[in-house]
């Protein structure tokens, strides 16, 4: 993965927990002070599950925990660190952002060929204008706590209140399946 997810990972650690709780973190990961991830740079995924893995350790939670903590950090995190515009033209509602949301990583991919990125596809509750269905797939195993997370980030972005559920996975389903409930929308929306 872009280095950016280990520096995301980073700041979350970083600004929940304190720097002493971050350099514990890196070190059982097994990286020194001077290692360092470029955020323009891909990694092999196993450097980031190694983060999380000591992250889990050292805050004390399971990984669903972890990752979904840094799932809703990281809509706040890539927002501020400059992706903050490229993020406001792919949508102004967390439904309209999700619908786009392949549209945003094929953006992203024109210029970092190295992104594995997840695909999402929006499906309409007939009769429940306020719920959707959001199927997820990914090459990566493991993340569908994180997207809980990312989705309540941008439940938070566009201030829309919201619940979400990662349905049950039946065994013949090869993907994720959550669905979100929009629950209020207050204030202007961000964008
Ligand atoms: O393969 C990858 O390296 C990769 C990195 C980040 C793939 C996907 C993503 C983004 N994705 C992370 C969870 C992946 C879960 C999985 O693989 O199953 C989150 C997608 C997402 C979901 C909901 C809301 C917002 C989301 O992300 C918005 C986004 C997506 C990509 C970027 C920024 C915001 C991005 C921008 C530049 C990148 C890499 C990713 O590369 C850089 C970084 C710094 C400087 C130059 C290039």
């Amino acid at each position: 993965m872009y280095g950016l997810i280990s520096q995301a990972l980073e700041d979350y650690v970083r600004r929940g927990f304190g720097e002493r709780a971050w350099n514990e973190v890196r070190g059982r990961a097994g990286f020194g002070e001077e290692d360092l991830f470029v955020s323009m740079e891909s990694y092999p995924d196993e450097l980031t599950f190694r983060l999380v893995q000591a992250a889990t350790e050292v805050l004390h939670q399971s990984a669903a925990q972890v990752l979904e903590a840094f799932g809703e950090h990281w809509v706040l995190y890539t927002a501020q660190e400059g992706y903050g515009e490229m993020l406001s033209m792919f949508g102004t509602s967390l439904q309209e952002f999700l619908v786009n949301l392949d549209n945003l990583h094929s953006h992203v991919a024109l210029t970092f060929p190295d992104l594995r990125p997840p695909s999402f596809e929006v499906e309409r509750i007939p009769g429940a204008a306020q719920s959707l269905l959001l199927h997820y797939r990914s090459e990566r195993t493991g993340l569908a706590p994180m997207v809980v997370g990312l989705l309540r980030g941008l439940g938070k972005r566009f201030s829309q209140e919201i619940r979400v559920q990662r349905l049950e996975r039946g065994a013949a389903d090869d993907h994720d399946v959550f669905r979100i409930d929009i629950i209020e929308t207050t204030g202007a929306p961000r964008g």
